[in-house]
């Protein structure tokens, strides 16, 4: 990894680059995950690199969805590994989730080095290598899914996703939580619960909740309740995530 100065000024945002390089190097991210990375940054710079109360909002919205789940799944792509593989981890064990290896520029010597990787770091169920059903409606490689994972999941997440899967999860049924810097994107507009926010931030901030959510469960004795996320309105959020978008550039006399 190139050396950068914790002193730098875009310390963190150079940080993610240098994440996402080497994960090239390791022939776990796709070259197309840099540009699409470059997209998200562009947002963040929008968003103003912090977390804004709209997707925290979401954010809470997305663990209570996961703790009521029958079966969720995360499914991670090259970026996602590259950039948060033992958050993501983490969540997964926290909701005893299983991850499953999905992604768009698919090639199966790719999927095995992102499944190693994940059982590396501590993985327990990495999915994905069998590929032994299909989204319907999907030509590309991310509708190959594992039968026992997203195909029967009743909740996915799915950070950094393609808005024609998301659709198609959707249209089988799935809630679907997805983590999309862009509030504009087909992603964001067709989710169940959309977070806008950068997948360090977001999956960082999932966990706290989710944690605090069970212990406030052990604590009261709730039971697994839909009421946290029954009849939340995403794009109504998405509406609200981009007036704070616009109000900050407001406030800074850029508009
Ligand atoms: O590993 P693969 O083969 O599955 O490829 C992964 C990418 C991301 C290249 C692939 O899924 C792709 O092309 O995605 P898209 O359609 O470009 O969508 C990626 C979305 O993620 C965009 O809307 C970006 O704004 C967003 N994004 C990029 N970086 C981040 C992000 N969102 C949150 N955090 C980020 N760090």
């Amino acid at each position: 990894m190139f050396k950068i100065p914790e002193t730098h000024p875009r310390y963190g945002s150079l940080m993610k680059r240098e994440k996402l390089v080497a994960g090239i190097e390791a022939g776990i991210t796709s070259k197309q995950g840099l540009i699409a990375h470059g997209r998200g940054e562009a947002f963040d710079y929008l968003i103003g690199e912090r977390t804004l109360d709209s997707a925290m909002r979401a954010t809470e919205v997305a663990a209570a969805l996961l703790l009521a789940a029958k079966k969720p799944v995360i499914s991670v792509n090259g970026n996602v590994a590259a950039l948060v593989p033992k958050e993501i981890i983490e969540l997964s064990d926290l909701i005893n989730a299983p991850l499953e290896v999905n992604i768009f520029y698919r090639t199966e010597e790719r999927v095995r080095k992102i499944k190693e990787l994940l059982e590396k770091q501590g993985a327990r169920k990495v999915l994905g290598d069998k590929a032994d059903a299909k989204i319907p409606g999907i030509e590309h490689a991310r509708a190959k899914i594992d039968h026992e994972g997203i195909y029967s999941a009743d909740v996915v997440l799915v950070p950094l996703e393609d808005g024609d899967r998301c659709e198609a999860l959707v249209e089988m049924g799935k809630k679907v939580i997805t983590i999309d810097l862009n509030p504009l994107s087909r992603t964001s507009r067709h989710a169940t619960v959309s977070i806008v926010d950068d997948v360090e931030r977001a999956t960082k901030n999932l966990i706290s909740a989710v944690k605090e959510k069970k212990q406030k469960r052990k604590k009261e004795g709730e039971e697994k309740s839909v009421s946290a996320w029954e009849g939340y309105n995403n794009k109504g959020n998405l509406r609200e995530v981009v007036k704070e978008i616009v109000n900050r550039l407001k406030e800074k006399g850029l508009i």
